[in-house]
């Protein structure tokens, strides 16, 4: 494949100079769900799909960008010092706005780039592409000018590009799974240190199956702003009696017993959720160490019923997908996974299960809400950086 982009690469740019490599991928979030932004645990892992990137330097201030997803577009141009947000420009917005960070962080990107960008995640489904078009766009740069960016930096970049420019006020989860993945494992991100550990993903005879409910997140981002202010209004009030920084700091026995001081009802619902979420992310964690692999698949219920209930971020397809696979015999727990509202959930099915459910569960989706629902076994890959050599071998 990369030598079918490169060959496309050299079409509309030329074949003049050194072409590289870069390779971004999406993610999927086992555990911890809107935890991040309230300084809490999260358990992702960064998937074997995502952004595959052709860059050049070029000699002049120009970057000129091509999507092979939006295939009806041409080449989008612009100036390196003219990096303003462009509506109809959409998903070049978001190299853009990683450049715009980069250069306001003052590294030296003196000249520009041609780049031709091939993603094969599913566009708006919960796997973060927008994050992937941030990550692979922060190790061109890194690459093209050798700027000896270390990659926890990059990652923070990245979601500042996504706050600043794109306007979406999201936690780090995405930026740092893509980032910092591992084939294999998961990782355990405490959001408010930015302490991690590297946890394998070992299931035993079961695989992990991500369903796309084909349902797109159209209310998401503006429903996503407004937990973020119930979740941070009821901390406020919270912090009147606690020394606390964020939500991630209170263990659930605490919250009960301060939880009076909360004054919305709503707000108390969305602060619980992200307390036990919390609280659940860490014992799941522990029971997956441990090969309880049954132990981590009802905490992964137990999330979505929180997130259902208590956070109502869920929604009728979600739902609907979630709710068939928990009757399947082989399902050892199913969630939604991601903001939420429409996109994807993930599942831990018995390997000779995985036929069945995908027949039975995409049949009662299909049968429930119109929909058709899709269905991948998940590959857990490395995150983000250059395919040189070897590495663009297998691909
Ligand atoms: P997705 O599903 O990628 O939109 C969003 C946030 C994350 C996190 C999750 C909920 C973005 C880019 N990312 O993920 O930071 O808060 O929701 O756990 O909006
Ligand atoms: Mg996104």
């Amino acid at each position: 494949m990369i030598n079918q982009l490169k060959n496309e690469f050299i079409n509309l740019f030329g074949n003049d100079g050194e072409i590289r490599v870069f390779f971004a991928p999406g993610r999927v979030n086992l555990i911890g769900e809107h935890t991040d932004y309230n300084g809490g645990h999260v358990f992702p892992c960064a998937l074997s799909v995502g952004t595959y990137a052709i860059a050049r330097k070029r000699n002049d201030n120009l970057v000129k960008a091509y999507s092979k997803n939006f295939e009806s577009l041409t080449i989008i141009e612009f100036h390196l010092n003219e990096l303003v947000y462009e509506e109809k420009q959409d998903w070049a917005n978001y190299p853009k706005g990683v450049i715009k960070v980069f250069k306001d962080h003052q590294f030296d990107i003196n000249v520009g780039f041609d780049v031709l960008f091939y993603g094969n995640i599913p566009n708006g489904a919960g796997l973060s592409s927008s994050a992937s078009i941030e990550l692979v766009t922060s190790v061109i740069l890194n690459g093209l000018f050798d700027l000896n960016i270390g990659m926890v930096d990059m990652v923070r970049m990245s979601q500042q590009a996504e706050n600043q420019f794109i306007g979406v006020n999201c936690g780090i989860m995405d930026q740092f799974a893509i980032g910092m993945g591992k084939r294999e494992k998961a990782i355990l991100l405490d959001c408010n240190t930015l302490t991690y550990t590297y946890s394998p993903v070992e299931l035993g005879d079961a695989a992990l199956i991500i369903a796309n409910t084909n349902k797109r997140r159209g209310l998401a981002e503006s429903k996503y702003n407004e937990r973020r202010d119930e979740c941070e209004r009821a901390l406020k009030q919270l912090q009147q009696e606690l020394d606390i920084t964020s939500l991630g700091d209170l263990l659930p026995e605490k919250f009960e017993q301060y939880k009076h001081l909360i004054l919305e009802p709503l707000d108390v619902k969305r602060a619980k959720h992200a307390v036990y979420e919390n609280a659940r992310t860490i014992d799941a964690v522990n029971r997956l160490q441990k090969g309880d692999i049954v132990g981590f698949g009802q905490l992964i219920n137990d999330s979505h019923v929180s997130l259902r209930d208590d956070y109502e971020v869920t929604g009728f397809e979600l739902d609907a997908l979630v709710e068939a696979a928990w009757a399947e015999a082989g399902v050892i727990g199913s969630r939604m996974t991601g903001a939420g509202f429409g996109g994807c959930t993930v599942s831990i099915v018995k390997q000779e299960s995985i036929d069945t459910f995908i027949r039975n569960v995409g049949h009662k989706y299909t049968e429930k809400t119109g929909l058709k629902a899709d269905f991948y076994v998940v590959e857990i890959g490395d995150g983000a950086g250059e395919l040189t050599g070897l590495l663009q071998n297998n691909r």
